[in-house]
């Protein structure tokens, strides 16, 4: 039986990519798409303004569609959540929260609550940090992400609810834009690449950070959430790995395909915040457990990421002339 699925945060920079791909999956009607701002100019399917704090609003859609899984992608980024960190906290927890009691209490079977490299910090090992390492986050972002992943384990073994969570490194995709992170530069960097500009960067050329390809994100996602239920050993949330560089790594594989492409730094807070996160993250257990295995390496995402954009650059200047 194909389940009936609800997307919250659905016009973000993972939601934009994942819809389609849940619609092709399980049934274009049995996937709806949430957001707190209308759909993006161009998007099709089933889609309802929804603000996941009004937890009413959230049960009446739910109990309507008879939904049976839950992605609850909406949330307040890194950067973006240190400029109202109160307001933050309310937004991420009071979601959250409001999604595991209303699917708790509506027999929603499954939820898929995204978890992030923020929740680690100080005394971590940040070189490689470990599964089940010390959680000490930095960012309202990261204490409200170790904060859910514990409410995750929580409804879990109180409750029976199927909460799966993955710990996200910053994703990089060509498909959609991402909002208010510490990692949005490995995005924009490509943009610029593309666009045949100069990138000033807000990182220093040396922070080594986790990242991952929007594919990878995506089959990681569907790979943990279609897992076997005896195959979850993590209940908290699991490191999830793709491949780990700097702004000058991403920089000179860019300049292997555009010789000319500039990059400038000119870190700004962020920089703070990145210089707390992991270098790279052990996600041993993501492999044994269920079978996880990313297949893009920087080369590889680099080559992507280009031939998207420029082709995309090319068809918007034919459409202009
Ligand atoms: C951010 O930079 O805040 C996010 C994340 C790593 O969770 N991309």
């Amino acid at each position: 039986m194909l389940p009936t699925v609800l997307i919250t945060g659905a016009n973000g920079q993972l939601g934009t990519v994942l819809v389609p791909v849940l619609r092709e999956r399980y049934g274009h009607d049995n996937v709806i798409a949430t957001d707190i701002r209308p759909p993006l100019a161009g998007a099709t399917g089933r889609f309802s303004l929804l603000d996941a704090t009004d937890e009413e609003s959230l049960r009446q859609l739910v109990r309507g569609e008879g939904v049976t899984q839950i992605y609850h992608l909406g949330a307040i980024l890194s950067a973006n959540g240190e400029l109202n960190p109160l307001h933050t906290w309310r937004v991420n927890m009071d979601s959250l929260l409001n999604v595991l009691e209303v699917s708790r209490t509506e027999g929603v079977e499954r939820v898929f609550y995204p978890s992030s490299i923020a929740v680690f910090g100080h005394h971590a090992d940040l070189s490689c940090t470990p599964n089940h390492s010390v959680l000490n986050p930095t960012t309202v972002y990261g204490i409200s992400k170790a904060a859910g992943e514990n409410w995750a384990q929580y409804y879990f073994e109180r409750y029976g609810l199927d909460v799966r969570s993955l710990r996200y490194p910053g994703i990089i995709g060509h498909q959609s834009a991402p909002g208010g992170g510490t990692t949005d530069y490995a995005v924009e960097i490509f943009h610029s690449a593309a666009a045949g500009q100069p990138y000033s960067c807000f990182l220093q050329s040396d922070t080594t950070l986790p990242m991952i390809y929007m594919d990878d994100a995506i089959r990681a996602t569907l790979e943990l959430m279609e897992a076997p239920t005896a195959s979850i050993k993590v209940r908290t949330s699991y490191n999830l790995s793709g491949c780990s560089f700097s702004p000058a790594d991403v920089a000179e594989a860019i300049q292997k395909i555009l010789p000319d492409f500039e990059v400038r730094y000119a870190p700004d807070f962020r920089q703070n915040i990145a210089a707390d996160w992991p270098d790279r993250i052990d996600d041993g257990p993501a492999r044994n457990d269920w079978g996880w295995k990313p297949a893009y390496d920087l080369d590889r995402i680099c080559a992507t990421m280009l031939d998207n954009l420029l082709q995309r650059a090319e068809a918007n200047s034919e459409v202009k002339d």
